[in-house]
């Protein structure tokens, strides 16, 4: 019998040593969790700088390509409008928006721009007529330019349609400002040069309304 008690007491003794064995074991995890409670805003914040850190590299990278892009389009832009050897005198009295008008070269030749619908409506298909007499012209176009705007590179090859006839279709931005000075400048590809013919003429939107 008393053995028995002793070996229920051993066991007993055994079991409750077991039981405290697995509590101490499961409890070391509680002061990492601790820690990790503790240390898991610095954590988070880590990762959003880091994530702040790649935007960042990105909008740089971006922001750098543009710049490039940016460079190189005002390096090309010479190349895009060459300089004339040559400018046409236009008639000072000519308005383009009610009818043709012919600029005049000084060693010899007339250029004759003639621009439709008459007003020269923005934001409307045109009709550009160009009619040359006394040069040999391998080529025209027209460019439509801001004079004291940027409105982008806006240039319309021309085709022959006659002897001394080019025609071509073209179309006017539209403008942020009630009031805007054009120049249609016509471009003569000539065994010389470049010859230009520049016009100039204003548009301005309380017009447009009103027609
Ligand atoms: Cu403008």
């Amino acid at each position: 019998m008393a053995c028995e008690r002793i070996r229920d007491a051993t066991i007993t003794s055994i079991a409750t040593t077991t039981t405290t064995t697995t509590t101490t074991t499961t409890r070391p995890a509680f002061p990492n969790e601790l820690v990790y409670l503790f240390v898991k805003p610095f954590l988070k914040a880590r990762a959003s700088f880091r994530l702040m850190v790649n935007r960042l590299l990105w909008a740089l990278l971006v922001a750098l390509a543009v710049a490039v892009l940016v460079v190189v389009a005002v390096k090309l832009r010479p190349l895009l409008t060459p300089e004339p050897v040559l400018l046409a005198v236009p008639d000072p009295d000519c308005d383009l928006r009610a009818g043709p008008c012919t600029g005049r070269f000084a060693g010899g030749g007339e250029v004759t721009l003639d621009l439709e619908p008459r007003g020269i409506p923005p934001a409307r298909p045109l009709v550009l007529r160009v009619l040359i007499h006394d040069l040999v012209v391998s080529a025209v176009a027209l460019d439509l330019t801001g004079t004291d705007m940027d409105m982008g590179y806006n240039r319309r090859i021309l085709e022959a349609d006659g002897p001394g006839r080019f025609r071509g279709e073209g179309m006017l931005p539209v403008c942020v400002r009630t009031r805007m000075t054009w120049e249609a400048r016509v471009l003569l590809t000539t065994p010389t040069g470049l010859l230009a013919a520049p016009f100039r003429f204003a548009t301005s939107t309380a017009n447009t309304l009103v027609r």
